[in-house]
């Protein structure tokens, strides 16, 4: 339990904490939570992007002390969004946390189209299909703290449960979704069992429920750049204190892209991102083929 010191403080799942009592982890043992360690990371999310409206602002810390954000998309089933790949990117830089492309449902669909997209980001992507082997996942897990992220039914909890047997997180069926039906309902973190012989901290993954949008309210204009490494270098040449948005003339990203030195599909999302966050456009209207936003 939390100790009233600890005030409105919230304890999140990742936190590292101060504990008094009755340690010893058996049934009816009771500990207090008297403190929360600095975190060393802090992955957030908004439930909207709108920085100026009270639901806007609406801010969930999602993890603490995460060295990697695994970006679940399915291939199909539901179909890849690169729109919500791309906040996800932003929320990983910003939060100083690695991001990785996992792209689950590879029997469904091929992952051309996605990784076309991706290709001037040296982004790391691992492809996953229910035979497929784990190990370069494993390996990629192995002694840091790395938590799933993406929507509902993309195959998050099924992936928990093949690296950690004895999770048996509930798995649900993809029908469900769209309806609001979400089958993982907590955030949870379950150590990873360490391969035989290994003597080295096997690590953590948490998995988390899936979002419908990943809102950025909390991250700056200039911050929002980061997660597109493609467009930044094009912005030396902007002027002072450009908007980077399609209205500005001057602005030295429609040139880059008109040189084919980055994807026009990457500066219209990134412009896509500016405009919703200043309250421009709705991004629960754009068009997608499930009826979900981004
Ligand atoms: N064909 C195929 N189906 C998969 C794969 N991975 C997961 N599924 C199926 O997708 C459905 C949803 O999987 P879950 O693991 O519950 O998805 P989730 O991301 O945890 O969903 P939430 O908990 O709602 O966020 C289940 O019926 C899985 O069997 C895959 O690689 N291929
Ligand atoms: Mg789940």
């Amino acid at each position: 339990m939390r100790a009233r010191e600890l005030g409105r403080k919230s304890v999140v799942v990742g936190d590292r904490v101060g504990l008094v009592g009755d340690t010893s982890g058996s049934s009816g043992a009771l500990a207090r939570i008297v403190r929360i360690e600095a975190r060393r990371s802090v992955l957030r999310r908004t439930a909207e992007d709108d920085a100026s409206t009270a639901e806007g602002r609406l801010e969930r810390v999602v993890v603490a002390n995460a060295d990697q954000l695994v970006i679940v998309s399915a291939l199909a089933d539901p179909p890849p969004r690169t729109g919500f790949i791309d906040r996800c990117l932003v929320a990983a830089y910003d939060a100083d946390i690695e991001p990785l492309l996992c792209l689950t449902k590879a029997d469904l669909a091929g992952p051309e189209k996605v990784l076309d997209y991706y290709t001037e980001l040296e982004l790391p992507y691992l492809l996953i299909r229910p035979d497929s082997p784990l190990d370069a996942l494993r390996s990629l897990l192995t002694g840091r703290v790395s938590v799933l992220v993406g929507h509902s039914g993309v195959g998050k909890s099924t992936l928990v449960n093949r690296l950690v047997p004895e999770a048996e997180r509930a798995v649900g069926t993809v029908s469900a979704i769209g309806r609001g039906r979400h089958t993982s309902t907590s955030a949870v973190a379950l150590r990873l069992p360490a391969p035989p012989g290994a003597q080295q901290d096997p690590g953590w993954i948490v998995d988390t429920p899936g979002v419908r949008s990943f809102g950025l309210a909390h991250v700056s204009a200039e911050s929002l750049l980061h997660g597109f490494p493609d467009l930044v270098e094009a912005t030396a040449d902007c002027p002072a204190n450009c908007p980077h948005t399609a209205d500005e003339a001057d602005c030295a990203l429609d040139g880059w892209v008109a040189a084919g030195r980055a994807d026009p599909r990457r500066l219209a999302s990134y412009r896509r991102l500016l405009a919703s966050r200043a309250g421009e456009t709705d991004s629960r209207t754009e068009p997608d083929p499930h009826g979900r936003p981004e």
